[in-house]
Order: C-alpha cells, then structure tokens, then sequence
C-alpha cells in the first residue's frame, strides 16, 4: 500500500496522438508504454485472462475495457473466459491456458484462497501470473508478479465515514448485504466499514448476509431482512447491484428508499449513480472497473523483462447525491 497510485486509465483513448501525450505525462523513463511503442512487427503476446463472471454491472464494464484494450491492434491475442462466479472453473482455465503455452496469465480471483497449487503448476511453465482487481491470499508472493485493483478496506472505511457523520448520535440499526462470501472485496469491504463505525454505540449492524454482489440475490435477501426486523434504518451494500436489488425490495415493501431507509453502496457504475442522483441512494464509494489499460501496461512491461510494482493500486473518489447529479452526464460508464 505504499505504492503510489497510478495515473486513472480512462483517459486513454488509445489513439496515437493520445499515447503521445499519455507518454509525456508518463512520470518513469523508458516506459514500456500505452499502445503503440512495440511498433509494427512485434510479436503478439498471447493473454489466458480467467473472469469471475457476468454477476453485475461493474464487471460488465470490467470486461467490456479489458476486451477494447487487449486487441490485436495493441499488440495482444486475448483468450477469455467467464468462470460464472466458480473457483474450479477459474482453475480449469488457468490449466487450460498454461496447456496452450499462453505468454501471460492475467485473472481475476473469485475468492481469495486456496489458490496455491495451480499458481505454482503456472510458475513451474515459466509463465508470469497478473493479478487484476481481486486479491489471493497465498503466502508466496513470487506466485503472481502484481496485483493491480483498488483498495476496497479503504472504500469500505469512506461508506462507514460517511454513515458516522450523517448520523450523529441517532440510533441506526444497519444491515449489510455483503459480497460473494471469501472473495477479497467482501472480506475488506466489511473490515473497513466495521473498523470506521467502531466505538459510536448508536450503529448497529443487525443483520449481514452474502447477496454474492448480484441484483436479484441482493433483493431477495433484502425481502429476509425486510420481514425479520421491523425497524431498518440503513442498508450498506457491499456494491450498486445488490443495493439496487434491496432498492426493489424496499419500495415493494411500501417504503421509500433514500428516505425511511438509507442506502449505501460501493461501485459507481451508471445505475448505482442513477439511483443515487435520483434520491434512493444516499452515497456511493467508487470502485473503477476500468483496469484494462494498467493490464496492458504491466503485461508489456513483464515481457520485456521488466518488474513491475508489487502492488498498483487504483484511484477513485465517493459520490454523494449532488456530486452523482453532477457526474452522471459524463460519466463512461
Ligand atoms: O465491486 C462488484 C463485482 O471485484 C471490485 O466485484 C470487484 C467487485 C465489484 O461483482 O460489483
């Protein structure tokens, strides 16, 4: 965590005259660059990337960027795969692209354990391991060369600042629809949150349970809570899905989101943003999916011998009504 933040990735618009001006506000010498440094006629580096799945709107954007930035056209020969939210599935691509004698593998790790044994069949292959966006909790970091995403403890502590302040000293009963149970998002965003909401008596976390960061998972858990607990004064939401999906649950249940009860949530992608300049949320921490271009970066820099920062963590801010009101018309997505 000592690392600085990169520069944020959506700027790039991969065009040649951008990559100019990406490369001269670029802060290290020598870079192995955006796009086009590797130039006409080098070799097209071969990329096995395991997704976790298709569970919400953020990973949708995820995918979407990481697709429109590992072209052929930039140097790239992408192999994807959707793992539908399963472990095994994500093991069996990893040995599939290690069978197919990939240059990279890059993966997004959909919990954080139990992750050892296929990273070392990886690294006895000889073939470097990006981790993007989720963190493995294996002991042996010289089994993947970084690990690029945001520091979700950190988003989880901005939702919790918040709910300290905006409440004062009422008494607040919180539930939390956490995300898929073991994964390093779930694990760090409660850690945060709980840790900022430490010592102030009056927040109650009444009831928590996984919503696996889907939109109907979050609503039907939501339904749970709805009828086990007659007063709910706050909803935190591990991300916009499920806050979206207990946003249903609410409003079918009579009340009205954004007022009788608060919702908060982490992502900002465009329908968390909607719902919250619309009133219904009331603050969202930001999680940027745009990691296809650090990808790229580090991927580059690996196959030219290069190490990269152990750790690059990625920049973002929070939104509260006004600011998402503010956001939305230019927002990508
Ligand atoms: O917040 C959630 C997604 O790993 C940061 O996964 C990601 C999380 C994101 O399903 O919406």
């Amino acid at each position: 965590m000592s690392n600085h933040t990169k520069k944020r990735v959506s700027i790039v618009g991969a065009l040649a005259a951008t990559a100019l001006l990406a490369l001269a506000a670029c802060s290290t010498s020598g870079g192995t660059g955006t796009t086009s440094t590797s130039g006409a006629g080098a070799k097209i580096i071969k990329v096995g990337f395991s997704q976790v799945g298709s569970e919400s709107g953020w990973r949708a954007a995820n995918t979407k960027d990481i697709q429109a930035i590992l072209t052929t056209a930039n140097g790239f020969d992408l192999k994807f795969s959707d793992a539908q939210q399963k472990q095994e599935n994500q093991i069996q691509a990893i040995r599939s692209y290690i069978a197919q004698g990939v240059d990279v593998i890059a993966f997004s790790p959909v919990v954080e354990s139990g992750w050892d044994a296929v990273l070392q069949e990886a690294k006895a292959a000889k073939i470097p391991v990006v981790l993007t966006d989720r963190a493995v909790d294996s002991k042996d970091t010289s089994l993947y060369r970084t690990f690029l995403g945001s520091d979700f403890v950190k988003e989880g502590t901005l939702v919790g600042e918040w709910v300290v302040k905006d409440s004062g000293d009422k008494e607040i009963n919180i539930v939390e629809l956490q995300g898929t149970t073991g994964s390093a998002p779930a694990n760090d965003r409660m850690a945060g949150f709980k840790e900022a909401i430490k010592g102030h008596a009056n927040l109650k976390i009444i009831a928590s349970q996984t919503g696996n960061f889907t939109r109907s998972e979050g609503k039907t858990v939501m339904e749970g809570f709805l009828s086990a607990n007659p007063k709910i004064d706050l909803v935190f939401a591990h991300n916009d899905d499920m806050g979206l999906g207990a946003m249903e649950a609410i409003e079918a249940a009579g009340k009205v989101p954004g007022k009788d009860i608060k919702i908060v949530t982490i992502d900002a992608v465009k329908d968390g943003m909607q719902a919250l300049a619309d009133g219904k949320f009331n603050f969202i921490a930001e999680c940027s999916p745009l990691l296809g271009q650090q990808l790229a970066d580090v991927i580059k820099q690996v196959m030219a011998g290069k190490t990269p920062q152990q750790r690059i963590v990625t920049e973002e801010t929070t939104f509260t009504q006004d600011q998402a009101k503010a956001a939305l018309p230019t927002r990508k997505y």
